[in-house]
C-alpha cells in the first residue's frame, strides 16, 4: 500500500508564553502505519504562517493536512468546523502586526468548512477518554488565518482532507494526551481517504 502523507503543523510561543502546547504535542506524535507524517513549526505571524504553509503544501504534496495551535482557557481538545475569511487580532503577532476586520484572502469566499472527518475524529478521541468537541468558531487570530488559508489553498485539490485542531493547555489536557488525539485524528483522516472510516451521525453541535 503506497504510504499516505501527512503533513501536521503547530505554532511556535506567542502572547508572552514560553511553550506553545501545539508544537509540543505536534513534535511529539505517535508514528502511524503506512503513513509518513511531515511536521512543521509555524511562525505566529499573519504573513509568516500563511508564506510558510503555501510553501509547504507544494513541497509535500500532503493527502492529509492538519494544522494545530493552542487554545488557552479551553477545557477539551477542539476539531473545528469552519473557517473565516476576516483577521480581527486582539493582540499583535510576533511581528507585531494587528489587523482589524480585513479579509485573509481579498475577494476569498467567507468561509471554508474542514474536510476532516469531525465526527468520525470526535468519536475516537472520546472513545479514548480525550475530552473533545466539535468547534464552530476558530477565532479570528493567526490560528484561523492559517485555517482559511490551507483551506483557500486546497479548494482545487482532489483526495485531500484538511482542517485544524485546537488543543487546550497542558494543565488541562497534558501533551501524551493531546499527541495520541492528534493521532487519532491523523487515522481517522487517512481511514476517510481510503474509505474506510464512515462519519457517524453523532450530534455535536451548540445552541450559541
Ligand atoms: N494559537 C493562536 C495562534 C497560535 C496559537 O497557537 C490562535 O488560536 O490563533
Amino acid at each position: 500500500m503506497v504510504a499516505m502523507k501527512v503533513l501536521m503543523t503547530g505554532f511556535e510561543p506567542f502572547g508572552g508564553d514560553a511553550v506553545n502546547e501545539s508544537w509540543d504535542a505536534v513534535r511529539a506524535l505517535p508514528p502511524r502505519p503506512d503513513v509518513e507524517v511531515v511536521t512543521a513549526r509555524l511562525p505566529v505571524t499573519f504573513a509568516g504562517a500563511v508564506d510558510a504553509c503555501r510553501q509547504l503544501l507544494a513541497l509535500h504534496a500532503p493527502d492529509v493536512v492538519i494544522a494545530v495551535g493552542l487554545a488557552a482557557g479551553t477545557e477539551a481538545i477542539r476539531l473545528e468546523r469552519v473557517a473565516v475569511n476576516v483577521i480581527d487580532a486582539r493582540i499583535a503577532d510576533n511581528d507585531g502586526v494587528a489587523p482589524v476586520d480585513e479579509p485573509v484572502v481579498a475577494g476569498g469566499p467567507a468561509a471554508y468548512f474542514s474536510t476532516l472527518p469531525l465526527k468520525a475524529g470526535l468519536t475516537a478521541l472520546r472513545d479514548a477518554g480525550i475530552p473533545a468537541v466539535v468547534s464552530n468558531s476558530a477565532g479570528t487570530y493567526v490560528c484561523n488565518t492559517v485555517f482559511y488559508a490551507v483551506q483557500h489553498e486546497l479548494a482545487a485539490w482532489a483526495d485531500v482532507r484538511s482542517g485544524f485542531v485546537h488543543v487546550p493547555r497542558a494543565d488541562v489536557v497534558d501533551q501524551d494526551a493531546a499527541s495520541r488525539a492528534l493521532g487519532l485524528v491523523v487515522d481517522a483522516a487517512v481511514g476517510a481517504l481510503r474509505g474506510r472510516v464512515a462519519e457517524p451521525r453523532t450530534a455535536a453541535g451548540t445552541e450559541h
